[in-house]
């Protein structure tokens, strides 16, 4: 048989690698970089590769099935979609729609159609009870950027091409690919941002990848960078701010003045635990480049100060009038969101707040989702009987698995979306097999805006589905009709194929789908100065939105307590994603210093046990001597006892956001 070569994108992660994927029949031989991708030009990471492997892998689920008791019975899709709309039929009718909930993770927004139906299962049914990874990851971002511009949901990055200066705060790249905007090709692109005079600093408690690669690196402790952003920021705003841009686009300049005034070069290093030289530099070098970029990540989003510090982050990128500005950072309008064309009532300076989970009186739903630590709760109460799963490994990637695993098993309904059985699976009623990714067609929809240029991406697939895998449009408009809902109107899900459901999602995107599909790849430059529209609605930038100043403000008594002994943060891993190719090559250490693993007396190698008040979890130590003192890393993915969320909790939540902390968790480490 002759072996065929399609090009096609990676959706691993949200980088959407260039790749050429080799196939003899049915069988996935091999998969590549493609040399002539437009944007990541010849790269592609491990996992990327892997996918012949994961694709082929023997536990894959291929059938629709209904747990009866301790066991899983495959049926037929009728049955088992005539047996679950019954049943969420029932529920809403008992209960209400709020007694369904819906989740989704990685396997659902990094599908297109998975996105769309997960959106389409929301606004279907109306039910607030909608959750997913953004409050155990970026909320931080959303919040302030609703805060300070009016308008949830623009995400900065920095003028990779153009900055004089970058500095990544709490986000390693090299390994990760970005947070909310993607570094293609990292090391290669850290290389030529150095060779055209960008100067690269990295803040980070771990000497990480990309640190090794930067031109600066300033070890902070964990949960502190704000300190350094707000000297910045005060030292800036006595000499060497851009007045022109403050005065012109920016409001509150004063209020931020008053929130960073405790912040001199002492002050700042003493609670980072930074060499003030260190400090001084910074500043130097923000003041020769004029505008800067300021990239942060999961680092400092899952950290108790992220909003602050990812608004400290902003305000430094605005008193240097760097903000949407060429030569500073730019934000993505996206092809297929259009953020720029959006008609929104700007939010008000205390940003919008909707009514939260009932079981949780102190928190409120944040860009229309409540927070993934209450759903124990929401279980517990009562509020919430069924979930529907669209791609997410909710055992893995929730906060304080015990008690969350626990939760989820009373559920009276949990479907789940995958295609590998999980312990997420294990403890649902029906599983939905979905196609692969490289058994469908598929567009870069949630990661529109993620992108070093404005870029989507239109694949179509590279294989027939296996089993009776189906696409989630599929399942979800088969299922809608046993729950007299039409998920997709305007759409015959009957007669739809992957591509009208494509050309359906591009329905009021200028860019015309068959176009797409037919190059495959829409590119345009970086787009400065439209988010000026949006600023200009609210009087301005708000350089010092009152929830922010008020959270700053809370921190200060806590700058001057003993940091804890032992700090887990968190940690993201070259050959594995979340809880997806675990096989692959990491393995589950604990990684610590050898000065810290002396000091409890554990040896590399043997088993150390890591515990705090929520739970405890036990590792073999791996020396890191990249880690600074204190700091250790127990990476999340793995499911069961090794879980690192055994240790995380659903009550020391933001105050805002209600996001889970995962980085700065104190923990106590023995030798075992
Ligand atoms: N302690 C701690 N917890 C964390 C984190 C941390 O750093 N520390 N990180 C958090 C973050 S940032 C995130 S985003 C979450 C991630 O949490 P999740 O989004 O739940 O994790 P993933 O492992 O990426 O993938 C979810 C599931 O999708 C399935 N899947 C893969 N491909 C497909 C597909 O094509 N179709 C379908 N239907 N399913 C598919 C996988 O088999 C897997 O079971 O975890 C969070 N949890
Ligand atoms: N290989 C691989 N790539 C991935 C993933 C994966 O699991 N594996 N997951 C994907 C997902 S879901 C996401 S959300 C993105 C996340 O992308 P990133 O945010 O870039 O994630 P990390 O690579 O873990 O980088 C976070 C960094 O924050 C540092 N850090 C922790 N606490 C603090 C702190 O208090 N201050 C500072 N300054 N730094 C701190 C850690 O040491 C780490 O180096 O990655 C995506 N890409
Ligand atoms: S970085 Fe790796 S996992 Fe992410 S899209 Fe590229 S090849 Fe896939
Ligand atoms: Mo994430």
């Amino acid at each position: 048989m002759a072996l065929t070569e399609q090009k096609s994108f990676c959706r691993v992660c949200g980088s959407a690698c260039g790749i050429i994927v080799e196939t003899d029949g049915q069988q996935v031989v091999k998969v590549r970089a493609d040399e002539d991708h437009a944007v990541t030009a010849g790269y592609t990471c491990p996992k990327g590769r892997n996918l012949p492997g994961d694709h082929h892998r023997e536990d894959r689920l291929e059938r629709p099935m209904i747990r009866e008791g301790d066991v899983f019975k495959p049926g037929t899709w009728d049955q088992v979609l005539d047996d679950l709309g019954g049943k969420l039929r029932r529920i809403i009718e008992e209960h209400g729609a709020r007694a369904v909930g819906l989740f989704t993770g990685g396997g659902g927004y990094l599908d297109a159609s998975g996105h769309l139906s997960w959106q389409a299962f929301k606004n279907g049914l109306d039910t607030p009870s909608v959750y997913s990874d953004l409050t155990i990851d970026s909320v931080a971002k959303l919040v302030v950027s609703e805060l300070m511009t009016g308008f949830p949901g623009l995400m900065s990055r920095a003028d990779i091409a153009r900055a004089k200066l970058v500095l990544f705060i709490g986000t390693n790249p090299v390994i990760s690919h970005g947070h909310t905007s993607t570094l293609s090709s990292p090391t290669a692109s850290l290389r030529s941002m150095r060779e055209r005079g960008t100067e690269v600093w990295v803040m980070d408690p771990r000497r990480t990848e990309t640190a090794q690669r930067a031109d600066r690196y300033i070890q902070t402790r964990p949960s502190t960078d704000y300190a350094v952003l707000a000297y910045l920021v005060r030292e800036l705003l006595i000499d060497g701010a851009d007045r022109t841009f403050i005065e012109a686009h920016t409001q509150g300049v004063g209020k931020l003045k008053t929130a960073v005034e405790r912040f001199t070069l002492e002050h700042a290093s003493a609670v980072s635990g930074t060499d003030p030289q260190d400090l001084r530099d910074l500043l130097a070098s923000v003041r020769k480049a004029g505008r800067i970029g300021v990239e942060t990540g999961t680092g400092i989003t899952m950290s108790r100060p992220g909003n602050v510090t990812v608004w400290l982050s902003w305000a430094l990128m605005l008193v240097t009038g760097s903000l949407d500005r060429e030569g500073g950072a730019w934000f993505s309008p996206g092809n297929i969101l259009q953020l720029d064309k959006m008609e929104v009532p700007p939010a008000p300076e205390e940003g919008w707040r909707a009514p939260g989970p009932e079981s949780r009186p102190e928190m409120t739903a944040v860009g229309g989702e409540y927070p993934c630590a209450a759903l124990p709760d929401e279980i517990a109460a009562g509020n919430l009987r069924a979930m529907v799963v669209f791609g997410g490994n909710i055992e893995v990637c929730l906060p304080e698995t015990t008690r969350t695993y626990e939760a989820l098993k009373q559920l009276e309904v949990m479907a789940t979306f995958d295609v590998r059985p999980t312990r997420t699976t294990d403890a649902s009623t029906h599983i939905l097999p979905t196609k692969d990714q490289l058994e469908r067609a598929d567009l870069t929809y949630v990661t529109d805006t993620y992108f070093p240029v404005v870029s989507t991406q239109y694949t179509p697939a590279m294989i027939e589905p296996v089993g009776d895998r189906r696409a989630y449009w599929w399942i979800l408009g088969q299922l809608g009709k046993r729950m007299g809902v039409d998920f997709f109107p305007g759409l015959d899900v009957d007669s739809a194929t992957d591509d009208t459901v494509m050309a359906y999602i591009l329905r009021d995107a200028e860019l015309d789908f068959d176009e797409l599909k037919a190059k495959r790849h829409h590119i345009g430059a970086p787009v400065f100065g439209w988010v000026e529209k949006y600023v200009e609605q609210i009087g301005g930038w708000r350089l010092a939105p009152s929830p922010l100043f008020g959270q700053l403000e809370s921190f200060a008594a806590q700058e001057r307590e003993e940091p804890a002994r032992f700090t887990l943060i968190p940690r993201r891993q070259r050959y594995h994603e979340n809880s997806k190719m675990l096989d692959l090559r990491d393995r589950p250490y604990v990684y610590l210093t050898q000065a810290d693993a002396q000091a409890i007396g554990a040896a590399e190698g043997a088993p150390v046990r890591i515990s705090n008040d929520t739970g405890s979890v036990e590792r073999i130590a791996k020396f890191d001597e990249t880690l600074r003192r204190g700091v250790i890393n127990v990476p999340h993915g793995w499911s069961d006892e090794i879980n690192v969320n055994r240790l995380t909790n659903t009550r020391e939540v933001d105050s805002i956001s209600g996001m889970v902390r995962y980085s700065g968790i104190p923990v106590s480490l023995q030798a075992v």
